[in-house]
């Protein structure tokens, strides 16, 4: 894309942000050099989580532009919607859309995976990437991308064939397990989240959909957009239809149970301590935050048999830019969960993460 219309899509996105402290920071930068990429991304989403560890592990320079993705009410009772719902926003992702590869997702499956279930075009992350002037959109993409463009022999994708296939299959695993419906999901005898993510929970569809249908009309104008939002609508409508049902939780339960199974399969046959080649590579970050999130749910219950996937937790947790990027992250913007804390850290590690 050309730059100057790249530049003016990006500043329209980052006015979506209203506290100014939040958008346009430098990370990781040192001064020297043009910072080359723009992240927009929340702090507590799980696919930010992945790329903004994989930056942190890689060291690179960014702008961080940290948007708020859920809707909350000012005093007058008056929904304040999602900064990621903003029109400026996702005509900066549409743009990042690939044509004829993925469409606009519209249905519901507990899982956020682009190349499966097509664009969330309200969703973060988003890098942009101003060398190359691409806008990526999914954060499979994303991380592949940024690890791509910087010093090959530190890479977190393996050269040898084998090896990197072993990470991509691991990376897909990961991609396809359905952190959105755990997240939102009230399972119907063994709920372990946060009181206080339960009770946001409860009415987390309905503020979607109010938010949706106001900015539709707000932007009747455009069709583009209004074609994202409805999009969206289809799919958030979808997700609140099977929130409650029992036999959608228990399947999407099932489902992440079977992942980690396999995931102990693999470590069994692994020949290092890390999962796919001899050092550190993206599956091990995409597990760690997979892992993080789980636990943070309570549903560290599905690997307790599991001792190899304990192992590993405890292994890629200690990674500098997870904890920073993950455990931190997770902790200062999600309410308190008795599974994850500065205490269960203290215990696991011996040093406290400061919330
Ligand atoms: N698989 C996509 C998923 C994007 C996605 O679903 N993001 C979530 C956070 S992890 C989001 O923005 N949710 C806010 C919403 O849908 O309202 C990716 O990896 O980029």
């Amino acid at each position: 894309m050309d730059h100057v219309r790249l530049n003016s899509l990006v500043s329209n996105a980052r006015a979506c942000i209203a506290d100014r402290k939040r958008a346009g920071v430098m990370r990781f930068f040192d001064g020297t050099e043009k910072v080359r990429f723009v992240l927009f991304h929340a702090a507590m989403s799980f696919c930010s989580q992945k790329v903004r560890a994989t930056l942190s592990q890689r060291g690179i320079a960014y702008e961080s532009n940290e948007m708020l993705i859920l809707a909350s009410r000012d005093r007058n009772g008056n929904l304040v919607p999602a900064e990621n719902y903003g029109a400026e926003y996702v005509r900066l992702r549409r743009s990042g859309q690939l044509s004829g590869v993925a469409g606009l997702a519209d249905s519901y499956s507990g899982i956020s995976s682009v190349s499966l279930c097509g664009l969330d075009a309200c969703a973060v992350p988003t890098l942009v990437d101003l060398k190359t002037g691409e806008v990526i959109v999914d954060s499979l993409r994303i991380c592949v991308h940024i690890d791509s463009t910087v010093d090959a022999s530190e890479s977190l994708i393996p050269i040898f064939d084998q090896d990197r296939q072993r990470v991509y299959r691991q990376l897909e695993a990961v991609d396809a397990t359905p952190h959105p419906g755990l997240l939102y999901g009230f399972h119907p005898y063994e709920d372990r989240r946060p009181q206080v993510l339960r009770d946001a929970m409860k009415m987390v569809y309905d503020e979607k959909l109010e938010t949706l249908a106001a900015l539709t009309a707000r932007h009747s104008a455009d069709p583009g957009v209004v074609e994202a939002y409805q999009a969206k609508i289809s799919k958030e409508s979808a997700g609140r239809a099977v929130q409650r049902d029992a036999v959608f939780q228990e399947a999407i339960r099932k489902a992440t149970r079977e992942r980690l199974v396999q995931l102990n399969l693999d470590l069994q046959q692994s020949t290092t301590d890390w999962l796919c080649s001899n050092s550190l590579s993206l599956a091990d970050i995409f597990w760690a935050v997979s892992l993080v999130r789980l636990r943070y749910l309570g549903l560290a219950v599905l690997w307790e048999d599991l001792p190899l996937v304990e192992a590993y937790y405890r292994m890629v947790t200690s990674l500098q830019s997870v904890r920073e990027e993950v455990i931190k992250a997770t902790m200062a913007s999600m309410p308190p969960s008795a599974y994850l804390s500065p205490e269960t850290e203290a215990r696991s590690f011996g040093f406290v993460t400061n919330g």
